[in-house]
């Protein structure tokens, strides 16, 4: 091994010298100190380590949000496996398809969803499967107790994986994008500095309200305060009166747009509250201008939007240095990260020139390895020189910033969760009395955009009405994905290719 940079590693290095001070603090209030963080990972990395894995054995995880639940990540780095994070809304079909493409050793899932997800684990050859509450239960902590606390972190080098995430791509189901321990650290240290992480005088305090299953909530916002050493108010989910509540003891905040309309509808928003904020940050979808002119008059902070992916992590960010008022600008995404590499090419791969729309590729540190146990998607996914390409669609302006004005991918993005209309189509068409049907984003008042499904009838055949298909599909899918509303047509808009045109339905049902 040419250099040990296993990502907790880099993070303890950093940890305050006061290895007493808080370090996660829950609305709950229980307090772990930085102490606490290194003792309890200790302990399941020590577990993890006497359960005889291979290098390189997964650790899916479906458990609620919890202080737990991050020392868990951590504890799977510091052992050298590679962790496998869920949103806890997958249902059953959805979570086997993600055990039995990844196999991973070990399932951790929550106590009440033992039974099913036991069954799907050890189906698909897992070895173990504990269970996490998001109250400090289950067979994890109660194994992980009997073991030492303290725990020789397994050197890494910067190829080797530390997350799968599961991602979609245009056709098929879900690709694993795995990222390694040097992806996840560039990426660490370079927000660190692009953001004034440790600049401000006694430090910062994170309020920490995303999920821990995807990119946003796990790597930036945790990474971040890891990296830098700062205290985290751990809020269990996203609430926006909790949010007003602790603002005034935090310094930075990080949300996606529905966050921010969400706050922006509480009368409680105003600069009072925010007066010990340093930086507000937003991102995973497009913010709109209204939301970040109208956040701006009420607190008098300029949002910095920031953009990434799960296969990239965070590519482009508006600037925090200089003057936010006249850098961060409404509606475009910033500049390329430092050390990322950014262009936008035309349809013949030809890079554009700066106000010319075309597709969005990367190149860098942080671009992931590929996707698990998927080559061709991977080769398919990279240009002979390397680039990523991302699927979403925009420019470059005049001042070199990005603007993200579409996605050449399929994908509906609501309230910052991903949704793949080919995924909720497949399952509508097995539907009785369906013939086809057409999934498309609607923009939506809260959520950004909001899922509807455009059905055709089978001809001579009951059609299902609405109730009956958001029903269906909520005993299937994560609810986040179910159709707000479903609409029956006699056709679909066709081009002359016979694709289906979504632009015309996205119109007609908007
Ligand atoms: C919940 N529901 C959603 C939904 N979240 N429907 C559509 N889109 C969503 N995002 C469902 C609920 O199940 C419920 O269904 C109904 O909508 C109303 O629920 P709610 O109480 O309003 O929802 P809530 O629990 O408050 O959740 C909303 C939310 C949450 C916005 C707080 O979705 C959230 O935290 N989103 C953040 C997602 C995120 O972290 N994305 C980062 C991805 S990383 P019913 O049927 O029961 O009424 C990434 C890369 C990058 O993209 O760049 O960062
Ligand atoms: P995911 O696959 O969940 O990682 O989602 C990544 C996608 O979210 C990107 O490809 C973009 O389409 C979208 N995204 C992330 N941040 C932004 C942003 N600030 N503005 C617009 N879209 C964004």
């Amino acid at each position: 091994m040419t250099q040990d940079t296993n990502l907790y590693r880099l993070f303890a290095e950093r940890f305050p010298a006061d290895k007493a001070a808080c370090a996660i603090e829950t609305l709950e209030g229980h307090y772990y100190s930085w102490d606490d963080i290194e003792h309890a990972s200790a302990r399941m990395a020590n577990l993890l380590a006497s359960l005889d894995l291979t290098p390189g054995a997964r650790v899916a995880v479906q458990v609620e949000k919890s202080p737990e639940a991050l020392l868990l990540y951590l504890a799977t780095l510091r052992a050298g496996f590679v962790y496998l994070p869920l949103n806890t809304a997958y249902r059953e079909g959805e979570i086997a398809y993600f055990v039995e493409n990844a196999a991973p050793d070990v399932v951790v899932c929550s106590p009440a969803n033992f039974g099913w997800v036991s069954k799907i684990a050890f189906t698909n050859g897992a070895k173990h499967v504990y269970t996490l509450g998001d109250d400090r239960t289950g067979s994890l902590l109660e194994r992980a107790a009997w073991f030492d606390d303290t725990f020789e972190t397994v050197p890494r080098a910067p190829d080797d994986l530390a997350a799968i995430l599961y991602t979609s791509g245009t056709t098929g189901r879900s690709k694993g994008a795995m990222l390694s321990h040097g992806n996840l650290a560039s990426n660490a240290r370079v927000l660190h500095e692009f953001w004034g992480w440790g600049e401000r005088e006694g430090g910062d305090v994170l309020l920490h309200a995303l999920p821990i299953f995807h990119v946003h909530g796990l790597f930036v916002a945790s990474h971040a305060a890891l990296y830098s050493g700062s205290k985290m108010i751990w809020m269990a989910k996203f609430d926006a009166r909790d949010v007003l509540h602790q603002l005034p003891r935090a310094t930075v905040f990080m949300g996606v747009p529905t966050y921010y309309v969400r706050l922006l509808a509480e009368p409680g928003l105003e600069r009072e509250v925010c007066r010990n904020m340093r930086l507000f940050i937003s991102g995973s979808a497009p913010l709109l201008s209204e939301t970040f002119e109208a956040f701006r008059e009420r607190t008098g902070h300029t949002i910095l939007e920031r953009y990434g992916m799960s296969e990239t992590v965070m590519l482009i960010s508006n600037p925090y240095h200089g003057d936010a008022a006249s850098m961060r600008r409404a509606g475009t995404v910033g500049v390329p990260l430092p050390e990322v590499t950014v262009r936008v090419v035309d349809d013949d791969a030809q890079p554009s020139r700066p106000g010319e729309i075309g597709h969005i590729q990367v190149k860098g540190p942080n671009v992931f390895a590929g996707y698990w146990r998927m080559p061709e998607k991977t080769a398919e996914e990279f240009t002979d020189d390397g680039f990523f390409k991302t699927g979403d669609v925009g420019k470059f302006d005049e001042h070199g910033y990005v603007h993200i004005v579409g996605r050449s991918k399929d994908l509906i993005i609501s309230g910052g969760y991903n949704v793949y209309p080919k995924e909720i189509e497949g399952f509508i068409d097995e539907m009785d009395g369906v013939a086809e049907s057409a999934v498309i984003g609607v923009p939506h008042p809260d959520f950004g955009e909001a899922v509807v499904a455009v059905i055709v009838p089978r001809a001579g055949a009951q059609a299902p009405d609405e109730r009956t298909v958001i029903d269906a599909l909520k005993q299937r899918i994560a609810n986040f994905k179910v159709p707000k509303r479903v609409h029956l047509v006699a056709e679909l808009p066709r081009n002359t290719m016979g694709k289906v045109q979504k632009n015309l339905l996205r119109e007609r049902f908007k």
